[in-house]
């Protein structure tokens, strides 16, 4: 079995409710050339078939350069494009289910805003957490608020990576640096002028 690939550093989430029709492939191409180390692919407003469309494009990028693509949601569409791996929700197919159809080849990932969510994410098999929302986002909606002090105590208790999501830019970065093994971003890079200035900031402040 292949080595799966460990989700860590700046992480994009490819949102498609910002992109809309805008040129994705070449968004995380540069997004990739400038330090990201894994792409989530999050499309909620969309067809099954236009989702799996995207999802194929965006998957010649990420097989160029090595980089884990993750499916938001969608397990069928993962397992129909070969994608790396899954994040799933808590109101999304539950963990232990994923990892039953996916096997252990792959990645999944699970939301988690509380220790008993974090915690119950690890045992049921998740591979890593998307913890948050840190701070104020646009991006999703029925986010609930985590602190540092959360974040801090989720990466205490788990062993597999923790990387924090929410309203994540260059101004409030430093807060999560030695904290979390990543950071997940959408917005601060999405909706910037210049995406390798803004991922390249990025990486450089997350260290
Ligand atoms: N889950 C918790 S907050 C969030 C998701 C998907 C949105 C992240 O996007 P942004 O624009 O970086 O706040
Ligand atoms: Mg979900």
């Amino acid at each position: 079995m292949k080595n799966k690939k460990k989700i860590q550093g700046v992480y994009l989430i490819a949102d498609f409710g910002i992109i809309k029709e805008g040129p994705y492939t070449a968004i995380v191409e540069s997004a990739i050339e400038s330090g990201i180390k894994a792409v989530q692919l999050r499309d909620k407003d969309s067809d099954a078939l236009t989702f799996y469309k995207r999802a194929e494009e965006i998957k010649k990028i990420t097989s160029k350069y090595d980089v884990p693509l993750i499916i938001n949601d969608r397990v069928d569409i993962a397992i129909a494009i070969d994608a790396d791996g899954v994040h799933v929700g808590q109101k999304d197919l539950p963990v232990e289910k994923v990892r039953e159809i996916l096997g252990d080849g792959k990645i999944i990932g699970v939301s988690a805003s509380n220790l008993v969510e974090g915690i119950q994410g690890e045992k049921g098999g998740a591979d890593y957490l998307g913890v948050g929302s840190l701070f104020t986002t646009t991006t999703k909606k029925d986010t609930r608020k985590v602190t540092i002090q959360m974040l801090k105590r989720i990466k205490n208790e788990v062993k597999i990576p923790v990387i924090a999501i929410g309203g994540i830019n260059k101004n409030n970065l430093e807060k999560i640096k030695g904290i979390a093994d990543g950071v997940a971003v959408a917005s601060a890079i999405l909706k910037g002028k210049d995406i390798k200035r803004d991922v390249l900031e990025l990486v450089n402040l997350f260290g």
